[in-house]
């Protein structure tokens, strides 16, 4: 049995559908219990004051939805707050808390219980003997480091992995380093999060962002909303989407789930709405496509256009079409052959709903398609991505205010990451810049992503393991396997802000290094530092830390890479030190080496930062055509075979990836259970499964071996026949290694093969 991932609830669990408004007044309830959990009362609120501010505060450490263009408005949510709390608890893991409990004993709590402790206070090595984290000083856990990833036989035995939380600055060092140890081993958490949106953006615009801000948002007439929980993943979207239904905008969501902020809300921060319980809607249309059935609704919403426009020829932008788009010849074809039978049954949506979306499409001036993961981490997410933007250049919803595709990125900073190198198939031209101004001699060769690394570990060919932030042992698929992968390693690092089970499944020697979060100061030998950002908008833009550090033993993240580095490199022309000191110089090579950052120091500082320029929005596209180029893709056939079950792994309301608040998730309606899996009633009654019966899922993955899930309780929920849904990180022993897309690379998350019976 593994160990629990949330708090063992002390109450029985609970179901009761949730028929309130998004965010509001169960949204401020929650953040005050949570503000007293984590005893920050105090600090807790003012420190909220002083996020998202115009260039005087810290950026949200939580999702990368962007700022109020405003400016004006306190621009906060309930999830954003207990993010920023998390960080800010006054509770500490200290020396004598590792000398307590050995590491054998501490693998047995709960992942809730591990991060619960505190914030970690001092750099900490593994001792064998012992089988516990003892103190070690920097500068020898730096040695240790250092000398490890000398005495590699070839440095791709290393692999650096990053979360998004990671600021630009550090960020760049971090590549840097890897860079001129020579290796481009830089899996990152986007591997398993929006690899498919990139790749499939740069195959069909040559450039892997959306192109939208939100003034676009704010001016758009139909906003198409598909595979995201917003409510309590991107809660600042559902402002937007409140002022949209208030500008008469259609608002389509398409998900297998009615979400929360696919029904209506209380805007959390607007005082008159809370006191008034003012509520708006959210959504104008709701379609509950089947799991991975994305790709055939949108080809039905196309087929009807093209339908359309044989009545109405304004129904295509012919006109955009043929200035500015290669393949429209072959996409019509496509989806003429296509019959309505075959995109209803893949689609799981019927062909007068579809026909709905389309009108709504048909008569929007300007349409967004927004998207998440419930579109991504499927073996067909490239493909689905590229028929969203099929779909929006049909109309030329490109390039123009109001209409273009708009990616939701998770973490605050993983598009920043992206862009500023973590990359682990960079091209040419980044390669030769960095090689220029960073007088290095960066490898060709591609690296390693996640599933790659894994696989790498486990065969004994890389050997060290570097985690800048984020939980890799429970964030990647196939727990089991990826825990052999990282205990194969001789060496694994990881640089947190709190404990987790990355610390616990280890190499056989292991550092956990303790840094500067987001909200803290740093401050370096020319005065206090800040760093920057990018949202999911392109919107680059400063993040201070206002509160003292956790503790006085804590580094910065670009302090912790410099550290690194320089013991791994001893003979490094980079002044890693030099750069340290102020972090405006690191941002003056970067903005030599980094394309768009030019004069990085000053724009970065303007109010709101700036926007990296999207080439594809100035319908400039470095596809080979030079046009935007349709894509043809087969329909997949995503129906499940008889007896089985698509499952999608999701978030629960109350929590941030692999950290867990509670055992809640308030807008499904559950209370103090997370060890559930969504059924239809009709798929629960044939399996003679009645509400909080215990059941075994199984799952059978691509090479036919099975994994198991024993003892989950079955909750009814609204959810297409055929599909159901539970809980990441619990599920991901579900998901086999082998089952990545093999157009992205993703694990394939949201849709795993499984069969569920009552259990035995
Ligand atoms: N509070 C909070 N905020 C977060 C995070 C968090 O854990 N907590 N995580 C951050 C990160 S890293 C990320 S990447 C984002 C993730 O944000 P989301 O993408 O919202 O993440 P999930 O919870 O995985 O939810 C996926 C959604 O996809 C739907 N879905 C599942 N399968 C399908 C399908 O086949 N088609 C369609 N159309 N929909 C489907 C599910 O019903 C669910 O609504 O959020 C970020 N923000
Ligand atoms: N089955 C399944 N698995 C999934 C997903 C899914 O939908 N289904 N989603 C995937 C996605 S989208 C993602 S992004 C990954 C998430 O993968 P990760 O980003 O690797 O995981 P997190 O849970 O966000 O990491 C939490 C840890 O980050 C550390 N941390 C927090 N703040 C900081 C900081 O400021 N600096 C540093 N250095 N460390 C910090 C803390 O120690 C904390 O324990 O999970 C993936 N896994
Ligand atoms: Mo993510």
């Amino acid at each position: 049995m593994e160990p629990r991932v949330g708090p063992i609830a002390k109450e029985d669990p609970e179901y009761h559908p949730y028929h309130h408004p998004a965010a509001g007044w169960g949204a401020a309830k929650s953040v005050t219990q949570f503000l007293v959990r984590e005893r920050e009362l105090v600090d807790g609120p003012r420190a909220i004051m002083k996020m998202n501010h115009e260039n005087t505060g810290f950026d949200c450490p939580g999702c990368a939805w962007p700022d109020d263009t405003k400016g004006l408005k306190l621009d906060i949510c309930e999830n954003g707050i207990k993010h920023v709390t998390w960080e800010m608890t006054r509770k500490r893991v200290e020396p004598e808390f590792f000398a307590a409990h050995t590491v054998t004993e501490l693998f047995e709590w709960s992942d809730f219980q591990l991060e619960d402790q505190g914030r970690l206070t001092e750099p900490m090595v593994y001792d064998p003997d012992t089988d516990r984290y003892v103190p070690i000083s920097w500068k020898d856990a730096f040695e240790l480091v250092g000398s490890t990833l000398r005495g590699l036989e070839n440095p791709n035995q290393a692999s650096f992995y990053t979360s998004g939380r990671l600021g630009n600055e550090a960020t760049f060092l971090y590549q840097l380093m890897a860079r001129e140890l020579g290796t481009n081993n830089l899996p990152d958490c986007s591997n398993m999060c929006h690899e498919a949106s990139g790749r499939a953006m740069e195959a069909s615009l040559g450039t892997g962002k959306g192109t939208v801000d939100l003034k676009d948002w704010e001016s758009a007439d139909a906003l198409f909303i598909m595979g995201v929980n917003a409510a309590s993943n991107a809660p600042r979207m559902l402002t937007a989407l409140a002022e949209a239904y208030h500008r008469g905008a259609q608002i389509v969501h398409i998900n297998p789930l009615v979400e929360a902020a696919a029904t209506r809300t209380i805007v959390p921060h607007d005082f008159m709405d809370m006191a008034l319980f003012k509520t708006t809607k959210t959504s104008t249309l709701n379609l509950q496509v089947r799991i991975g059935g994305d790709l055939a609704l949108l080809r039905g919403m196309a087929k009807a256009v093209l339908e359309e426009s044989k009545l109405d020829p304004k129904a295509l932008d012919q006109e955009f079409i043929d200035r500015h788009t290669t393949g429209f010849a072959a996409y019509r074809e496509l989806c003429e052959n296509t019959s309505w039978e075959e995109l209803e049954r893949q689609s799981g949506v019927s062909r007068d709903d579809i026909l709905k979306a389309a009108r709504v499409y048909c008569e929007a001036d300007r349409s967004i398609v927004s998207w998440c993961l419930g579109v991504t981490q499927h073996e067909h997410g490239v493909d689905t991505v590229r028929e969203i933007i099929n779909l929006l250049l049909l109309r030329g919803n490109l390039g123009r205010e109001g209409a273009g595709p708009s990616p939701v990125r998770g973490h605050s900073n993983v598009q920043g990451n992206r862009t500023c190198g973590i990359d682990h198939r960079p091209d040419d031209a980044f390669l030769d810049r960095l090689a220029e101004y960073c007088k290095i001699d960066p490898p060709r060769e591609h690296g390693l992503d996640t599933i790659g690394t894994i696989q790498a570990m486990r065969r004994g060919d890389v050997k060290v393991f570097v985690g800048m932030g984020g939980n890799f042992a429970l964030a990647a698929p196939d727990s089991p396997i990826t825990y052999e992968a990282l205990r194969n390693c001789d060496l694994t690092v990881q640089v947190s802000t709190k404990l987790n089970r990355s610390h616990l499944v280890h190499g056989r020697q292991a550092l956990i290094l303790p840094c500067l979060g987001r909200t803290e100061k740093d401050h370096q030998r020319k005065g206090l530092q800040s760093t920057s950002v990018e949202d999911s908008m392109s919107m680059v833009h400063m993040s201070v830390g206002m509160k003292r550090p956790a503790s006085p033993h804590l580094l910065s993240e670009p302090a912790i890479v410099a550290g690194m580095a320089r013991a791994a490199l001893p003979a490094s022309p980079t002044p890693w030190e030099w750069y340290i000191e102020d972090y405006d110089r690191i941002r003056d090579t970067m903005s030599q080496a980094l394309d768009g950052f030019e004069d990085f120091n000053r724009r970065v500082r303007l109010p709101l930062g700036f926007r990296l320029k999207q080439p594809a929005r100035e319908l400039v596209f470095l596809t080979p055509s030079g046009g935007a180029e349709f894509s043809d893709a087969a329909l997949p056939d995503v129906v499940p075979a008889p007896g089985t079950l698509a499952l999608g792994t999701m978030r629960s309301h109350d929590q941030w990836n692999t950290t867990i608040y509670s055992d809640n998730d308030r807008y499904r309606g559950v209370k103090n259970l997370r060890e559930l899996v969504f059924m239809n009633k009709d798929d629960m009654r044939e399996r003679g499964i009645s509400e909080f019966d215990p059941v075994d899922i199984t799952s059978t993955a691509r090479d036919g071996s099975h994994r198991y899930l024993n003892g989950y309780l079955a909750i009814p929920y609204d959810i297409p026949r055929g599909c159901a849904a539970g809980y990441m990180p619990e599920m991901n022993v579900l998901c086999a290694l082998v089952d990545y897309s093999t157009q992205s690379d993703q694990p394939i998350m949201k849709h795993v093969k499984v069969t569920i019976e009552a259990a035995t």
